[in-house]
């Protein structure tokens, strides 16, 4: 298919040109923009000239895009987000507008060095991890897949917290990621909205004589957008990121000042400002913290007005709203704007109970992300009657009428109706919001295969009974042109000059590596180009303790969250086993293995931030014993971030994927590594499954319980200590800890994990720890026939087409959202020379 594309110097002829065009640009901006000459400019000045230049070419899109946006038979996807984490833009702008070669020219041209210019970008970490992370890869894919969209969430002014460790222990930093200036965004002052708090509700009659009700805030912020674009891959849509920034509106602090309380109207503007000031950094719910709850509602009421008011730009009413917007909730996060849309229509917009329901429930599908019960939201009933009152009252009645349907369905059933109510009544009141976001949509979805089981046989299962076709699965996926071409040029060129480039939009067409996988000449190069990527990883991070990394050694990678459930401390548990075997027996046949770790505790959870105290402390031994140290390293990357996957992805041998069965609802790190190829160890959890079953069990290292013997282990009466009477060598791991051998002979620090794993173990580590160990060996040994390990990585990258997000994405448009690609026409050109006439 030929397209007609915006043509930036991808010609021959045009290729001088660009570059003199693009050296000119730098120059320009630096002056113009930045006021800075060049003898004065910083590296700063340099990446937001360089990035302002790229950031230009990218407007005639943008614009057009948008113009497209207001064509009355395009139907938008927005997707509600409380987390975007985007990573970095410059170097995937580069990508997907297709001049990376001659920006990197003109910038050496200029005698800038643009790989240190992009590695200069502070990125917009504002999501805590898999959930924020997806919500970017589909914006990715929307663009690419040309589908109108628009991404609505909160611009946090301080991201995800920096992570550094101190004697071990992980200290947390604010993110000043906006200090730097932001190149991306645009401000958009006028087209900010007003949001309520508190208050009460009336009710009054309207000109008609007719009785309504309405909510009399108490106080107002104001919403302002700021507008990123998101360019697709290679074609002319430009998508957009709106994220709300909370003001305090002018009126407001006008009307202190006049009664002369000028410090209490700053006051007041400090707290409206603080509603978007950071993100909370829970990777699960943050219980009953009604700034959080207020952030929610804040985006949500922000993006829905804009929605309506984008809306009726085209149309006369809001009758047909959900032909032009499908509306994502990414998770319960958003799920107030299920009362809010209702508030909207029938208090505002005047609809009548029924009508407006009909509109709601045709706009919304809702995604969930979790099955464990901890993470499902829910809020004190009477924290949302001091917060929003009329959405209490809204939510009362939806609830009233949802609970009628239910009788009617299963008479004398008080049981199921005390189950699916909106409000929990067995203690304190609380709002279900799953309840609430699967009762307002059309759709429910889980995010992978065994995900979505669980949630129609547990989490879910009596909203799947009453309406079985509304949960369905769709499995996560990641983009390939930020997780591959991005981050690992050299395989992504190989795969190019092999393949040609079809599977960058159509990540199946991977597949024709598979002949190469028995290629000598092939398995060559891809194993240079692995060793490459490691060597990257030891000249950027020097051993503290003992010799530097070795980059021929087995490359064992654990990046995410650190979570009880995901089992960090059971890898850590491995590691100490091969410690003391190697101490025992020096003459131990095992290739050396480095052990790389990277993710943030949330600040208030203790056993986590143990865990990695505790991985801390292995590593300073391990890494300072030179009985062991040549064999086995370890290193914990602080701060693991977007960036920091960049580099982790391309250079591993083995992925770590050991999350108790039943546990991570989908995961996504595992398909970067499998994409980048790398192997992996893993429990039938999440999207594990599915990729085992694409790879082939022979080209994965499947390990431990699945779900039903987790549950039937469970109902057995587990118990641990049985376990650990067994089993000596975990025995004699548990026991090392214990005695304080990597705590300087301290026998408390890590007691809280001993007794946890002892006592407890509500995550059974000790259960899966032999086949995991078991599995380990099994790695270990193939890794010593470097082509048959090759093989197996060649296939792992060959057969994850499924796990794109382009496939994910599809399947949204077409099970869920209904709407089709929508190829913009370029009919607004660049600014004329001449100027152009205002109307
Ligand atoms: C996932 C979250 C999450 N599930 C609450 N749930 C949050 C819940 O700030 N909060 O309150 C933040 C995040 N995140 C992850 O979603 C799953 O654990 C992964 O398994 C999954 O791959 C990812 C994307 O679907």
């Amino acid at each position: 298919m030929t397209k007609k594309k915006a043509n930036y110097g991808n010609s021959q002829t045009n290729e001088r040109k660009t570059i003199k065009k693009l050296k000119r640009g730098f120059a320009y901006k630096l002056f113009y923009q930045l006021g800075v000459w060049t003898q004065n400019a910083s590296l700063n000045d340099y990446y937001l000239a360089v990035s302002y230049t790229v950031r230009d070419r990218m407007q005639q899109l943008f614009i057009n895009t948008i113009r497209a946006f207001q064509q009355k038979d395009s139907k938008i996807v927005s997707y509600l987000s409380a987390e975007f984490l985007m990573g970095p833009h410059l170097h995937n702008n580069l990508i997907n507008l297709g001049i990376y070669d001659q920006v990197a020219q003109a910038a050496a041209e200029s005698g800038l060095d643009l790989q240190q210019i992009i590695d200069h970008e502070e990125e917009p970490g504002l999501g805590n991890g898999g959930l924020g992370r997806l919500a970017a890869c589909y914006l990715d894919s929307l663009a690419s897949l040309e589908i109108p969209a628009i991404g609505y969430g909160i611009r946090y002014e301080f991201g995800m917290f920096d992570q550094a460790f101190d004697n071990g222990w992980q200290k947390e930093l604010s993110d000043r990621w906006l200090q730097p200036g932001n190149p991306w965004e645009f401000k958009k002052a006028d087209m900010a909205v007003e949001v309520g708090s508190g208050g009460y509700t009336e009710q009054y009659k309207d000109d008609h004589g007719k009785l309504r009700v309405r909510w009399v805030p108490g106080k107002l912020v104001k919403g302002i957008p700021y507008d990123t674009p998101i360019l697709g891959y290679r074609v002319n849509t430009v998508n957009m990121l709106r994220l709300w920034s909370a003001e305090a509106p002018k009126s407001f602090d006008f009307a202190e000042f006049n009664v002369g309380d000028y410090l209490g109207a700053v006051h007041e503007k400090m707290l409206a400002e603080t509603i978007s000031k950071v993100l909370y950094p829970n990777d699960e719910q943050s219980h009953g913290k009604a700034l959080r709850l207020y952030q929610q509602y804040f985006f949500v009421s922000c993006s829905m007005q804009d929605m309506i008011r984008i809306h009726l730009f085209q149309f006369e009413n809001l009758d047909n709203f959900s032909d032009k917007f499908a509306v994502q909730l990414n998770d319960t996060h958003p799920a107030i704007a299920v009362p809010e849309f209702m508030r909207l229509l029938v208090d505002v917009h005047h609809y009548d109970w029924d009508s407006a329901w009909e509109i709601v429930t045709h706009t919304f599908a809702y995604t969930n992300h979790t099955l464990l019960p901890e993470a499902l939201e829910k809020w004190p009933v009477a924290m949302l009657a001091g917060l929003l009152p009329r959405h209490l009252e809204i939510i009362y009645e939806i609830n009233r009428r949802f609970l009628d349907l239910v009788r009617l369905e299963y008479p004398g059933d008080v049981d199921v109706v005390r189950r699916m109510s909106i409000i929990d009544e067995t203690g304190e009141r609380y709002v279900r919001m799953a309840n609430l976001a699967c009762v307002g949509g059309h759709a429910i979805n889980g995010v992978a295969q065994l995900h979505t089981k669980l949630l129609k046989e547990h989490t879910l299962v009596d909203f799947h009974r009453l309406w079985p076709d509304k949960l369905i699965n769709i499995t996560n996926g990641v983009t390939p042109r930020r997780w591959m071409v991005v981050s690992n040029p050299r395989l992504s060129q190989l795969i190019r000059s092999a393949i040609g480039e079809e599977w960058i939009t159509d990540l199946k067409k991977l597949q024709a590596l598979e002949p190469l996988a028995e290629d000598s000449a092939f398995c060559e190069k891809w194993q240079q180009i692995k060793f490459a990527n490691k060597q990257d990883i030891c000249t950027m991070f020097a051993c503290k303790q003992g010799p530097n990394y070795n980059p021929q050694a087995l490359f064992d990678v654990q990046v995410k969250r650190i979570h009880e459930y995901k089992r960090q401390h059971l890898n850590l548990l491995h590691i100490v086993t091969l410690y003391q075997r190697l101490k025992n027996n020096p003459e131990l046949d095992i290739p050396p293995r480095l052990f790389i770790f990277g993710g943030k505790a949330a600040p208030s959870y203790f056993m986590a931030k143990l865990i990695i105290k505790l991985i801390n402390s292995v590593a300073e031994v391990v890494n300072g014993d030179p009985a062991v140290n040549k064999r086995l390293q370890i290193l914990f990357i602080p701060n693991y971030n977007v960036q920091i996957g960049h580099i982790v992805y391309p250079m591993a041998d083995l992925s770590e994927q050991i999350s108790l069965a039943g546990k991570e609802a989908s995961g996504t790190g595992n398909m970067k590594f499998a994409m980048n190829g790398a192997l992996t160890v893993g429990t039938l959890d999440g999207a594990n499954v599915e990729i085992r079953e694409e790879v082939g069990a022979e080209n994965f290292f499947l390990f431990g319980m699945n779900v039903g013997e987790v549950e039937a282990r469970r109902a057995a009466g587990y118990n641990p200590q049985d376990i650990y009477n067994e089993n000596k060598e975990l025995h004699a791991a548990i026991n090392l800890i214990a005695t304080g051998h990597f705590s300087h002979g301290d026998r408390e620090l890590f007691r809280p994990v001993i007794d946890s794993l002892l006592k407890h173990d509500p995550f059974m580590v000790l259960a899966d720890y032999q086949a995991y160990v078991d599995c380990q060996q099994q790695v270990g040994e193939v890794f010593q026939d470097p082509q048959r390990w090759t093989r197996m990585a060649i296939l792992n990258a060959a057969r994850i087409g499924k796990f794109s997000s382009d496939r994910s994405i599809t399947e949204y448009c077409r099970k869920i959202w209904q709407v089709k690609p929508f190829p913009v026409a370029l009919t607004l050109q660049r600014v004329p020379d001449g100027g152009i006439k205002f109307p």
